[in-house]
C-alpha cells in the first residue's frame, strides 16, 4: 500500500485554521518575493497552479489565492503523527517523504477482512485526528501502487487486482510513471513513445541507447514488474546543518554565532534520536566558491551544544588563520552516530552539568518552540536572520530546520 497524503502543507494549515477550507490557498511564500509553490490546494489547482511553479506566475493565475509562508515545525509534528498512525497499523513501513509512505500490507486481510477495508480505516483516523485526507494505492509491487494512488487523489483509494497490472498501467501517459522526470518524458515524446503501455513494448536495446543501464528498469516499471522490498528505514549516518549568508562576511563574531546556532540544530536533532557522536565536521565556502571541510574526532562520544560548538569553533579558528577570503557558507556535521544512554555517573562533573543542562533546554524548546530559549551568543543572530518560533529562517534549499 503506497499512502499520500493530500496538499500536504496546504491541508495542515487548513485544519489549523477552518477560514481557509474550500479555497484556493498556496504555501511557499508571499508572492511580491520570489520563490515557488511548495503547495496548493486543490481548488487553487483548478487554476493551473502547481509545486514548484514561480509565485509571480501564481498570482497572476489566481489573484484571490491566499498565500501563506508556511511553517516547517507545524509539518514535521503533522509528519510524525501521520507516521504513527500508519505504524499501528503495519510495522513494515517504510517513511518515502513527510507525507509518503509504503506500507507492506502482505496477510493483513486476516485482521481487517480485507487490504481495501484496512485503507478505508487508515484514511479514516487520518481524518480523524489530523483532519487530514491521504489516498492509498494497493497492488502488488512498489510502483503499481504509488501510481494508483496518485491517480486517486485527492482522497482517493483504488486498489489493482493482482494480474492487472499492466493493462492499469498501459493507457497512462510516460509522465506518470516514477522514474520518468520532465527529461525522459520529452526524449520519450520524440521517439513517439506517449503511454507507459507503448513504453513496455518498446525494443529494449534502444530504451539502453538512450537511458543505459535505467532504460531497463523504467521497462520493468512500465510493465508493472518491481521487486523493490518495503524496507524499514535506515538509521541516519550523519546529520548536518548549514547556511548561507546574505552577504559574504569575515566577521568572526557572525561566524561564530552562526556555527553555535547551526550546531545547537545539529545537537538537537542528535538527542532526539537518542545518539551520540565522535567526530565532528566544520564546512567552509570562500566567497569563490571553494569549500573546503575540516574533521575532528573526540576521544569521548558526546551529544552536547557545547562539545559539538567547541570543536567546530576550534576548527573554525585554524581555518581562519590559513585563508584570509571572506565567507559565503559555513555548516557543521556530526557522523560516526552511535546509541546514546550512557551512564551518567561515569561522567565528570561539568560533563554531567552539560548533560542535564542540554536535557532542561530540549523541554523548554520541545514545549514552547525552539525560539523560546538562546544562548548568549546566538542573539546576535536576531538582526541577521528572520525570525520564526521555530528558530531562524536560513538561507537552505529546503524549508529551515
Ligand atoms: P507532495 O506529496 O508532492 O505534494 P502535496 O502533498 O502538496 O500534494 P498531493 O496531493 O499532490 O500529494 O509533497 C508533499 C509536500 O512536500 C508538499 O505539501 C510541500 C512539499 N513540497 C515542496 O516543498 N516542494 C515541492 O516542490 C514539492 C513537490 C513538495
Ligand atoms: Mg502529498
Amino acid at each position: 500500500m503506497h499512502i499520500d497524503l493530500d496538499a500536504f502543507f496546504v491541508s495542515v494549515e487548513q485544519a489549523l485554521n477552518p477560514e481557509l477550507r474550500g479555497k484556493p490557498v498556496v504555501v511557499g511564500g508571499r508572492p511580491d518575493r520570489r520563490g515557488v509553490v511548495a503547495s496548493a490546494s486543490y481548488e487553487a489547482r483548478k487554476f493551473g497552479l502547481h509545486a514548484g511553479m514561480p509565485l509571480s506566475t501564481a498570482i497572476r493565475l489566481c489573484p484571490q489565492a491566499i498565500f501563506i509562508e508556511g511553517s516547517f515545525p507545524k509539518y514535521r509534528e503533522a509528519s510524525q503523527k501521520f507516521m504513527a498512525i500508519l505504524a499501528n497499523f503495519s510495522p513494515f513501513l517504510e517513511p518515502v517523504s513527510l507525507d509518503e509512505a509504503y506500507l507492506d500490507v502482505t496477510g493483513f486481510e486476516s485482521i481487517h477482512s480485507s487490504i481495501h477495508q484496512m485503507a478505508v480505516k487508515i484514511k479514516q483516523r487520518i481524518k480523524d485526528e489530523l483532519g487530514l485526507c491521504a489516498s492509498a494505492g494497493i497492488a502488488s509491487s512498489k510502483v503499481v501502487a504509488k501510481v494508483a494512488a496518485e491517480l486517486s487523489k485527492p482522497d482517493g483509494l483504488l486498489e489493482v487486482a493482482s494480474g492487472k497490472e499492466r493493462s492499469f498501467l498501459a493507457p497512462l501517459p510516460v509522465a506518470k510513471l516514477p522514474g520518468v522526470g520532465k527529461k525522459t518524458e520529452q526524449i520519450l515524446k520524440g521517439l513517439g513513445i506517449n503511454t507507459i503501455g507503448e513504453l513496455s513494448v518498446m525494443p529494449l536495446s534502444a530504451l539502453k541507447s538512450h537511458f543505459g543501464a535505467s532504460g531497463e528498469l523504467l521497462q520493468r516499471y512500465a510493465s508493472g514488474i518491481d521487486d523493490r522490498k518495503v524496507e524499514p528505514p535506515s538509521p541516519a549516518k550523519s546529520i548536518s546543518r548549514e547556511t548561507t549568508f546574505g552577504k559574504d562576511t569575515r566577521d568572526r563574531s557572525l561566524l561564530k554565532a552562526t556555527l553555535r546556532y547551526l550546531g545547537e540544530r545539529v545537537g538537537a536533532e542528535l538527542r532526539e534520536q537518542g545518539k551520540q557522536v565522535r567526530c565532528i565536521t566544520l564546512k567552509l565556502r570562500y566567497a569563490d566558491f571553494t569549500t573546503i571541510t575540516r574533521r575532528h574526532t573526540l576521544s569521548q562520544t558526546t551529544d552536547t551544544d557545547q562539545i559539538i560548538f567547541d570543536t567546530g569553533a576550534m576548527l573554525l579558528k585554524k581555518a581562519l588563520s590559513q585563508e584570509r577570503q571572506p565567507m559565503r557558507l559555513i555548516g557543521i556535521g556530526v557522523s560516526n552516530l552511535v546509541e546514546g544512554g550512557r551512564q551518567l555517573d561515569m561522567l565528570d562533573a561539568s560533563a554531567r552539568r552539560l548533560e542535564q543542562l542540554n536535557k532542561a533546554i530540549d523541554r523548554i524548546r520541545n514545549k514552547y518552540g525552539f525560539s523560546a530559549i538562546q544562548t548568549g551568543r546566538t542573539l546576535l543572530l536576531k538582526d541577521i536572520f528572520p525570525e520564526t518560533e521555530g528558530g531562524y529562517k536560513l538561507q537552505t534549499p529546503s524549508l529551515s530546520r
